[in-house]
């Protein structure tokens, strides 16, 4: 498996799969969330609204509308509560399990926004490990290809330093 880094807008990688930050209601919202919904139209939405539901920590598949990608994975990241509340395994899970997912749907390519560090508040730096060791750890034989999209400066840095050290 290669792991990549880029730095830019999910919406626009050509992977099989793309990884959503969602909500538990599957609702959309605004950041990497809203950016997809607006990018990939109502169909996305739509397939949401049928599926209904994810805890947190798990993932759902969906459609991925007009955008480039086969498949958008939705997996719904921990809120920050001071990290006494489970917030590193469930982060954990995310990455897991989406990868898990992706597998299962023979989907060998797969994109990661820096779920949770938005408007969920995980600390940066904290989240960026916990999503390298995972991958690294625990991504199935048939994935080919990671690629870490950060869409700010400072995760893109983290992720510099960690791939590179
Ligand atoms: N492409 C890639 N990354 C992006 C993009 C984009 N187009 N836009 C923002 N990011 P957030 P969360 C980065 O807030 O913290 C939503 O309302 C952003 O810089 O999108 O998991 C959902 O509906 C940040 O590093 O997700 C949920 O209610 C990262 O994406 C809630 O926010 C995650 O930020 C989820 O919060």
């Amino acid at each position: 498996m290669r792991i990549e880094l880029k730095k830019g807008d999910i919406t626009h990688q050509e992977t099989d799969a793309i990884v959503n930050a969602a909500n538990n209601e599957l609702k959309g919202g605004g950041g990497v969330d809203g950016a997809i919904h607006r990018a990939g139209g109502p169909a996305i939405m739509k397939e949401c609204q049928e599926i209904g539901y994810c805890e947190t920590g798990q993932a759902v598949i969906t459609t991925a509308g007009k955008l480039p990608a086969k498949k958008v994975i939705h997996t719904v990241g921990p809120v920050w509560k001071g990290g006494d509340q489970n917030e590193e395994a469930l982060l954990s899970s995310c990455y897991k399990t989406s990868l898990e997912l992706a597998a299962k749907n023979d989907l060998k390519t797969i994109a990661f926004p820096n779920i949770s560090t938005g408007v969920y508040g995980y600390p940066k730096q904290k989240a960026a490990k916990i999503a390298v060791n995972t991958v690294k750890d625990t991504a199935p034989p048939k994935i080919e290809r990671v690629i870490f999209v950060c869409f700010d400066d400072e995760n893109h840095e983290i992720y510099e330093n960690l791939l590179n050290n």
